[in-house]
């Protein structure tokens, strides 16, 4: 169905609805009346000429995640052309499905979101597509067919993984400790979301191609500061001699900073214990700067401005790649400084 035709029954809907608002209003409030005529006015008549973008972001439980939904609604502006509805899941996988099957009821132009976990997504998706409605993603991938997205835009999750174990390679080396043993810990993030499972694999490519290392043990601390003091604190409970902590996001270092101190022990540079992160919030890298972190994996939110660029594209009906990622990088004391000043997140 043309984008047209979808725009013109959107305005016939709309128009309808509102003569039956103001018949049921006559019999009531006059006054009244005309504020709603007021108030609706806009609706129809100023998305007419914009892009109609539905996008249902899957939380709020980071400083990460508010940076990226930040990114898309200045990107998805109404001065730069589009009609941004955004809906904040809480971090459940049932209100993306039911915000999604609301925007393929009103007919939106595209639908872009952060899927919380990989699996679940045939159904609603099937659905999108019956309807002629393409669907971006951002952030998280999902499993299963790749015709029932246009596109991905996001981090390389497993290269993330793999900096990480890349960067312990030089660190050791570089201090002539390569094969000495590593008790490593690691605090995951949301199981079975793309960032855990990318972050674990390309971390365990590397930890796996040495023999003295081991990861001893793993915890499930969903993001949050909370649950990553909880899930470190257990950790400490259960394994003595840990030797690296990695943890998949900066909320989670931060609990599990907590945890360890309460414990008796240190992390960074002249820690106890070596302690990667992932995000690179402004927080985080002014604890690489200190020398508590050793090193911050970036995952960059800002994907708001490629977002618009993509969608535009589409717009002109030109071919769009199936995956954009944008640039990150890996921070340590040696180079924070460079960036530390003009961190906006
Ligand atoms: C990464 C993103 C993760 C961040 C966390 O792309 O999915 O989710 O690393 C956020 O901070 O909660």
């Amino acid at each position: 169905m043309m984008r047209n035709e979808k725009r013109l029954i959107r305005a016939l809907i709309v128009l309808i609805a509102m003569l039956l608002i103001l018949v049921m209003a006559n019999g009531r409030f006059e006054q009244n009346q005309q504020s709603q005529m007021t108030e609706s006015e806009d609706y129809p008549f100023e998305e007419e000429n914009m892009i109609v973008v539905g996008f249902s972001q899957l939380g709020t439980e980071s400083v990460w995640r508010a940076t990226h939904t930040q990114s898309i609604q200045q990107a998805l502006s109404k001065e730069n052309g589009f009609f941004l509805q955004y809906e904040n899941a809480k971090q459940k996988q049932e209100n993306q499905i039911k915000a999604i099957r609301g925007f393929i009821s009103q007919r939106v132009d595209y639908i872009v979101f952060a899927p919380l976990m990989e699996d679940g997504w045939e159904t609603v998706l099937t659905e999108a597509k019956e309807a002629g409605i393409p669907v971006i993603l951002v952030d998280r991938k999902i499993s299963g067919a790749e015709d029932l997205y246009t596109t991905f835009i996001g981090s390389d999750m497993k290269e993330e993984g793999r900096q990480a174990g890349r960067w312990l390679e030089a660190y050791q080396r570089k201090r002539g400790r390569l094969n000495e043993p590593l008790r490593i810990v690691a605090l995951t993030g949301t199981l079975g979301s793309t960032s855990q499972i990318g972050r674990s694999s390309g971390f365990y490519e590397i930890v796996s191609q040495h023999d003295n290392w081991e990861i001893i043990a793993q915890e499930y601390g969903d993001f949050t500061v909370v649950k990553g003091k909880e899930a470190m604190a257990k950790l400490l409970r259960q394994n003595q001699d840990i030797d690296v902590v990695v943890s998949q996001n900066d909320e989670m270092t931060f609990g599990a900073m907590e945890a360890i101190q309460e414990a008796g022990f240190t992390t960074g540079i002249y820690g106890d214990m070596i302690l990667i992160s992932y995000d690179g919030v402004r927080d985080a890298l002014e604890l690489v700067d200190r020398g508590k972190i050793n090193c911050e994996i970036e995952c960059n939110p800002l994907q708001g401005e490629l977002l618009a660029e993509v969608i535009r594209k589409l717009e002109a009906g030109e071919t769009v790649e199936k995956e954009y990622f944008v640039e990150e990088l890996v921070f340590t004391r040696e180079n924070v400084k460079d960036y530390l000043p003009t961190r906006a997140y």
